[in-house]
């Protein structure tokens, strides 16, 4: 009997321990909608970026804006493989997305500067900026103060950039840059201001947070809960 009871208690534990683990795996996803200013606090920023409503969009977004460079990082600097899903806005001319990230002086990236009629990739190496790592392109019919849907596959030495579902550009090679073979995800913007919002990202070892759309409706306590995942993950 006290042998059956000691099982209980084990099976017990067991259980604990898998539905730990089973929600620290299913329920959780990197998503940031910006309706709680808690969101903001995930973010290493430089430069000022708060959360501001936007009225065309009828919804809060991040903002960023600044006389130089302005940066906001996300995630971790050993994350080598995901997705990001995002829409942006610039307010005044670009806007662009980091991955592959160590800090806000080396990154790569994808730009479209609508006055300048160019989207282009481009690295930031030790605070130094290569705009010749890839073909470039015209605006692809962004405009300034325009919402549009944009979302980029970085897999090992390939980064791919969809407009509104619409492959955009030749893929990024990557596979020879040094420095570049993991890192944070983010935005930026060289002394203009842009909109982004609904920033998902997915990908192995990516911890997933409440809030991934479909999934969970909440997300008033996204920080919260990450820094909890990261616990538990270390
Ligand atoms: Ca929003
Ligand atoms: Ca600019």
């Amino acid at each position: 009997m006290s042998y059956n009871l000691k099982n209980l208690g084990f099976i017990a534990f067991i259980g604990f321990i898998l539905v730990l683990f089973f929600h620290a795996e299913l329920a959780l996803s990197l998503y940031f909608d910006f309706e709680n200013n808690d969101q903001l606090k995930q973010w290493e920023t430089v430069g000022t970026w708060k959360i501001v409503k936007d009225d065309d969009k009828k919804s809060n977004v991040l903002s960023g804006e600044g006389t130089n460079e302005v940066c906001a990082l996300v995630g971790e600097k050993d994350w080598k493989d995901y997705t990001i899903e995002f829409e942006a806005n610039g307010q005044t001319d670009e806007i662009s997305v980091v991955f592959r990230g160590q800090n806000s002086d080396n990154y790569l990236s994808f730009m479209i500067a609508p006055s300048l009629n160019l989207s282009e990739f481009f690295k930031k190496e030790g605070g130094a900026f290569d705009e010749n790592i890839s073909q470039k392109g015209d605006s692809l019919g962004v405009k300034i103060q325009q919402w549009n849907k944009y979302k980029v596959i970085v897999q090992n030495d390939k980064a791919t950039v969809f407009l509104n579902g619409k492959e955009v550009l030749k893929p990024l090679e990557i596979g020879n840059f040094k420095g570049f073979e993991k890192g944070r995800i983010g935005f930026r913007q060289w002394s203009d201001k842009a909109y982004y919002d609904n920033v998902l990202i997915t990908g192995p070892g990516i911890p997933r947070t409440l809030g991934e759309p479909g999934a969970v409706k909440s997300i008033g306590k996204l920080s919260i809960t990450w820094a909890k995942i990261k616990k538990i993950n270390n």
